[in-house]
């Protein structure tokens, strides 16, 4: 009988080992990439085109950039590193308390809009508090010599293996505006006083944005969990947001946030039209997934990264009629999170083929640049 059951346990090690060495292999087989749909399509950068421009390789899943006012690019790799690049050198700093478990760990980037003269920058990071995983933000001042006066300004965000947000930027009002994930369980999104499954405002010691809609941090609410983040030319904030997911993937939504608004989350998803739900302006319907991260805004389009769909959208903003998104680079750089405009009027694009559900190229993960004049090109 003790036999039997030391066998047992032996089998049931085996294969929780295999399970865990192939991780990567068996989410990719169970959440494979995706096809877009032939009406959204758009195009591939074109062959033997030089489009792309690589800018920097081997990073570890790179998941927001900032440009410092000397150009050079401030990194957050997931791990817990924050990495400067400035040409061919290229710096780290580790980050404190960093846990990298799932979709948690060193997340958004935001610089102080006063960078310049006081050399502030923000960091989203997943770590351990009391009870379990805690997302917080954490300012610190780079100097010189590294990265110094570490604050947490914002602590006690619910955090989990999945869903957990991490989006920072700084709005036109100057206020710090943070993307929070439901930490997989939905009943935060709805509730005002939770800041799971938010977009939360804060002012740059943390403090909730004066005129905020609850009285708290929270700005909007009912999210799922946005990772993406951009203001148009009018000032509106636009966020992308993962829909629902596994084997009923899809309804990834690109939303206008307004503060106060509720996005749905658990309860309503497509268009749903109810008394006090604001739905997606658009989605990517109900068996296409688009997998939305990093955001970025150039000549009335937000263009915003798949990592599931491995491309890079192009939504067309039209007040009149329904956005459309087009489907650009299908599966050519792989899984894509960072989307950002750079000062020199350049779209830098950032992979994340290194995150467990990618399929690493020698060289990934990497940022590529590219003139976002192609947008615009018949
Ligand atoms: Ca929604």
């Amino acid at each position: 009988m003790q036999v039997r059951v030391l066998r047992v346990l032996a089998a049931v090690l085996v294969l929780t080992l295999i399970g865990y060495l192939f991780r990567g292999r068996i989410q990719r087989w169970a959440l494979p990439p995706q096809t877009p749909p032939a009406d959204v399509a758009g195009r591939s950068s074109g062959a033997g085109s030089p489009l792309f421009t690589l800018v920097a390789g081997e990073l570890e899943v790179p998941w927001e950039l900032a440009f410092l006012p000397d150009s050079s690019m401030l990194i957050t790799e997931r791990p817990g590193r924050l990495t400067l690049i400035a040409g061919p050198r290229r710096r780290s700093y580790e980050i404190e308390g960093v846990r990298h478990v799932g979709e948690g760990g060193l997340l958004g980037l935001a610089l102080h809009p006063g960078f310049a003269q006081n050399r502030l920058l923000y960091v989203y990071l997943t770590g351990f508090g009391g009870s379990g995983f805690r997302n917080r933000v954490v300012r610190y001042r780079l100097s010189p010599s590294g990265l110094e006066d570490r604050t947490v300004i914002l602590d006690d965000i619910p955090a989990a293996p999945f869903h957990d947000g991490g989006r920072l930027g700084f709005g036109p009002d100057g206020f710090l505006y943070v993307t929070t994930g439901d930490a997989t369980d939905p009943s935060y999104s709805p509730a005002t006083q939770s800041l799971a499954g938010k977009i939360l405002r804060v002012t740059d010691g943390g403090k909730p944005a004066p005129g905020n809609p609850f009285g708290n941090a929270v700005y909007s609410l009912g999210h799922r969990n946005p990772e993406g983040l951009v203001w148009d030319a009018r000032g509106r904030l636009w966020a992308t947001e993962h829909g629902r997911s596994g084997m009923e993937s899809g309804l990834d939504e690109l939303n206008l946030i307004t503060a106060g608004a509720n996005y749905g989350w658990p309860y309503y998803q497509r268009d749903a039209v109810r008394p006090g739900v604001t739905p997606p302006v658009v989605h990517s319907g109900p068996t296409y997934t688009w997998a939305p991260s990093g955001a970025a805004y150039w000549k009335d389009r937000i263009l915003f990264g798949g990592l599931r769909g491995e491309a890079l959208y192009e939504a067309q903003i039209s007040e009149d009629a329904k956005m459309n998104v087009r489907v650009h680079f299908h599966a050519e750089l792989g899984r894509i999170r960072i989307v950002k405009l750079g000062p020199d009027g350049m779209l830098y694009l950032g992979t994340s083929n290194r995150d467990g559900r990618g399929d690493a190229r020698r060289g990934d993960d990497r940022i590529v640049r590219m003139d976002p004049e192609f947008f615009q090109r018949p």
